[in-house]
């Protein structure tokens, strides 16, 4: 509903025509978190919260955000911290000679921003379709994904590309299972009768700039590098922990043991994940879950005592199947998979028990599945 009102407030400035309003979603991930950068598995899906934005023909370069209540004008070197992922994006398109029609942009969004849901990719990937489209450069979608990682990189995350496949390719009740080495994915279906996808975003905000997510992929660089060294391969972890058994990694150090640990962990809880979903294995669904989590927070050490609460939290209550936190850590969101008739209960509950705790409630969402990055209206 809320998503129907924003697109029809910038409908109703970009009516002109050539105006363009486009929906770009934000993600969840069932599991294989820290997966994508290490050439593993991850089964991310995308959702109805969404980042909209509206563009109009100009005679002059405007983006304005709306919930920020600020704008850059792409000449002014001052930039809101958003306008880096916009500026990617033009500094691809100037790269590479194409041309780009002079335009004013409007966007906002139903999907909270620092939330651990992508709402940076979404903004990337959803400006790229829209100048693709504008601009009819007729740039495929694979390209698009692998043009929006690059960009991504230039702002100083070393990411991997789930975030980008999962907007791009989303697709409405379907998870894709992506095989991060080549970018190729499966659908599967992800509707689970009778239980409810839920994200309780913690509101303690991170920036994965200035967290230690990059610290996390530099060392899982090493460790392949380091392993490369030793058994003589490729240096690519995929090899590494499809070759060789936990029980050959002596030569590591303790945290480099316990990293590689929850990769190998984490690739197979994905490929189990999968098959429980298609035979709605519930429990094991639920396990897999806080097994997940459990990695996350003691061997990848990337949790914070808001996630481990909302976690614990669930644990012992009889309406939740499962939890983890979710996307690159060190606060965000995690997902629960709840009964279905107990979520209003559980969302009171798990609220108050965090407000005693924390001092503040959380923000607590439905995550219905939707299609990735689309048109919504051109005039
Ligand atoms: C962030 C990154 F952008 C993704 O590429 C992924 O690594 C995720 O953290 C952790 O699984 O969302």
């Amino acid at each position: 509903m809320i998503g129907q009102e924003l697109i029809q407030k910038l409908e109703s400035i970009h009516n002109q025509t050539d105006s363009w309003i486009i929906k770009s979603p934000g993600r969840i991930n069932i599991i294989g978190e820290h997966t994508d950068y290490n050439y593993g598995f991850c089964l991310p899906a995308a959702i109805e919260l969404a980042v909209f934005m509206g563009l109009s023909p100009s005679n002059k370069f405007q983006i304005n955000a709306w919930d920020r209540k600020e704008s850059w004008n792409i000449v002014d070197t001052i930039r809101p911290d958003w306008a880096v992922y916009f500026k990617a994006i033009l500094n691809y398109a100037l790269k590479e000679n194409l041309p780009v029609k002079t335009f004013s942009l409007d966007f906002t969004a139903s999907l909270p921003s620092g939330a651990g849901l992508s709402s940076s990719s979404s903004i990337t990937c959803g400006f790229l379709y829209a100048l693709n489209l504008m601009n009819s450069w007729n740039i495929p979608l694979e390209q698009l994904t692998s043009i929006a990682v690059t960009a991504e990189k230039e702002s100083g995350v070393e990411g991997g590309m789930m975030d980008q496949i999962s907007i791009f390719n989303g697709s409405k009740d379907h998870a894709l299972l992506i095989d991060c080495l080549d970018w190729s994915f499966k659908k599967i279906p992800i509707l689970l009768a009778n239980y409810q996808w839920t994200i309780v975003d913690t509101k303690v905000k991170h920036k994965l700039i200035d967290s230690d997510y990059n610290n996390r992929s530099r060392l899982c660089k090493k460790i392949a590098n380091k392993c490369a060294n030793y058994f003589g391969i490729e240096e690519n972890l995929r090899i590494v922990y499809e070759q060789y058994s936990k029980e050959e990694f002596g030569f590591l150090e303790a945290q480099e043991k316990n990293l590689l640990s929850y990769v190998i962990e984490e690739n197979d809880r994905v490929k189990a994940m999968t098959k429980s979903i298609l035979s709605q294995d519930i429990s094991s669904i639920g396990s897999l879950l806080f097994s997940g989590h459990e990695g996350l927070r003691n061997k990848y050490q990337v949790s914070c005592p808001e996630l481990d609460f909302l976690i614990d939290f669930a644990a012992k209550s009889s309406a939740a199947i499962g939890a983890r936190m979710m996307g690159g850590g060190f606060g965000g969101s995690s997902l629960h998979l709840i009964k279905e008739n107990c979520t209003e209960e559980f969302t009171q509950e798990i609220s108050q028990a965090y407000r005693s705790k924390f001092g503040f409630a959380p923000d607590v969402y439905k995550a219905d599945i939707s299609n990735g990055v689309e048109l919504i209206n051109k005039k």
